[in-house]
């Protein structure tokens, strides 16, 4: 497995990415941040016993979105996290339109990729039930969680399923392109 995976966080502006990236790197949950802004974060992480210095890529979505910018985020990018809020089912829906989106630069099965509903906190405000949400993710054949980057419930759980997703897509630096040492095996789908 490459040492330096690339994590790219991707969904509807106002989901939580940003909050979910710095709850993760920072184990702080920020209530104010400026989600018109592009970031890269870093942080090392200890995997199975294996050190990783691990890039998540917290990209804004908009019309001001350069065009050239998210084609050489999404060619290096080894694993994706794709993010719906549970309380906002217009996030849910669009999910569909990045899947697709990221399907004009990669081959479908070339990536692993994995789905959160996130504000799990938020149980009053629910408009996507857990089920619906693990139905979209059993389509994708990937794995899913709920999670909240509040309270962290199952910030961790995400990032280290995600890579050791990415540690079955062997990196081939050459070609700058991955090839899935058995490209039929799905992973199952978790329901958190
Ligand atoms: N209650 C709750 N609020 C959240 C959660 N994640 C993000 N938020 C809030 O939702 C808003 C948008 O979050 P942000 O991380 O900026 O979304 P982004 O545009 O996807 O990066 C902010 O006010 C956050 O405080 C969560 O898990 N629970
Ligand atoms: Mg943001």
């Amino acid at each position: 497995m490459d040492k330096n995976p690339i994590i790219s966080i991707i969904g509807n502006g106002g989901v939580g990415k940003t909050s979910f990236t710095t709850q993760f790197c920072y184990s702080q949950f920020i209530e104010y941040y400026d989600s018109a802004i592009e970031d890269i974060f870093r942080k090392q992480i200890e995997l199975d016993e294996e050190t990783l210095n691990i890039e998540i890529l917290d990209c804004f979505y908009g019309d001001e979105w350069n065009y050239n910018f998210k084609q050489g985020n999404y060619e290096k990018t080894h694993g994706f996290i794709f993010v719906y809020s549970i309380t906002d089912k217009n996030s849910f829906d669009e999910l569909e339109n990045y899947l697709n989106e990221i399907y004009k630069y990669k081959k479908v099965n070339d990536f692993p990729i994995i789905i959160i509903g996130n504000k799990n906190d938020l149980e009053d405000e629910r408009q996507i039930s857990k089920e619906e949400g693990n139905e979209f993710a059993i389509k994708h054949g990937c794995p899913f969680y709920e999670t909240s980057a509040k309270t962290r419930y199952n910030v961790e759980e995400t990032i280290f399923t995600l890579l050791r997703e990415i540690r079955k897509y062997p990196f081939d630096s050459n070609s700058n392109s991955k090839s899935k040492s058995n490209s039929n095996s799905k992973s199952n789908c978790l329901i958190f």
